[in-house]
């Protein structure tokens, strides 16, 4: 049996196989992408050449320090791939995104992605989305305004998130709003409904994106979706 590091790791590296010479790719950000990098940076090692886009400073700065070469999202048509973690995955691979914080650049990258390959553990995999906290970026101006909206939406609780005993602030300076809604059955009405709040930037439905996800058990089996 494998415990969750060693199975976040093991998907890492299976994952880096859909990593061609010459691409140029969206990284995601998280723990399990933590060990996409560590086999890319050991692939380059051996001769591997590709280029790519963070979708966060903790990712850029790893990706950097791993000798992966960083490209700029504006200077690129079109990315071949993006690969990225997720905390809820249902089995439609619809997708709830954004506990790590980032799901403005993900989703920005995702959608600038020919195809989108989800890496998780067994315990992201759900019949139902919306146990975990759905984050949503809001900016600053407002927050409580819209906050009150979302919990009209049928959210039981809206939560500030705050990191170190402060208020999280993003990479572009927006508010994290974790909104409790237990279960979310119809998710692209409630992704749209969040869109039509004034101060909604981006929200962590990340709906009809994702093209594979790539799932390690602690069996040691590594299922594609
Ligand atoms: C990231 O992956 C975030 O959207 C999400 O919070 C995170 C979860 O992945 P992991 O469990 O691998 O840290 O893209």
């Amino acid at each position: 049996m494998f415990n969750s590091e060693e199975i976040k790791k093991r998907v890492g590296a299976y994952a880096a196989d859909y990593v061609q010479p010459g691409m140029t790719i969206g990284i995601g950000t998280g723990s399990t992408v933590y060990w996409l990098l560590q086999e890319l940076g050991n692939r380059i090692q051996q001769g591997l050449q590709f280029r790519a886009v963070p979708t966060s400073r903790q990712t850029q700065t790893l990706a950097t320090e791993l000798g992966i070469t960083i490209a700029d999202i504006n200077n690129i048509e079109e990315l071949a791939l993006t690969i990225d973690g997720a905390d809820e995955i249902d089995g439609s691979l619809q997708l709830i995104k954004g506990g790590g914080g980032a799901l403005l650049q993900e989703k920005i990258v995702a959608a600038a992605s020919k195809q989108l390959i989800i890496i998780a553990d067994e315990t992201k995999m759900v019949s139902q989305l919306g146990q975990f906290p759905l984050p949503v970026e809001v900016i600053p101006f407002g927050w409580k305004q819209v906050s009150k909206k979302i919990q009209q939406l049928g959210c039981r609780e809206v939560v500030l998130r705050q990191k170190n005993g402060e208020t999280f602030i993003s990479d572009h300076g927006h508010y994290i709003l974790d909104c409790h809604f237990s279960a979310i059955p119809h998710a692209s009405t409630v992704n749209q409904q969040l869109h039509d709040i004034p101060g909604v930037v981006e929200t962590g439905l990340f709906i009809n994106m994702a093209d594979m996800a790539i799932c390690g058990y602690a069996d040691g089996r590594i299922i594609t979706s």
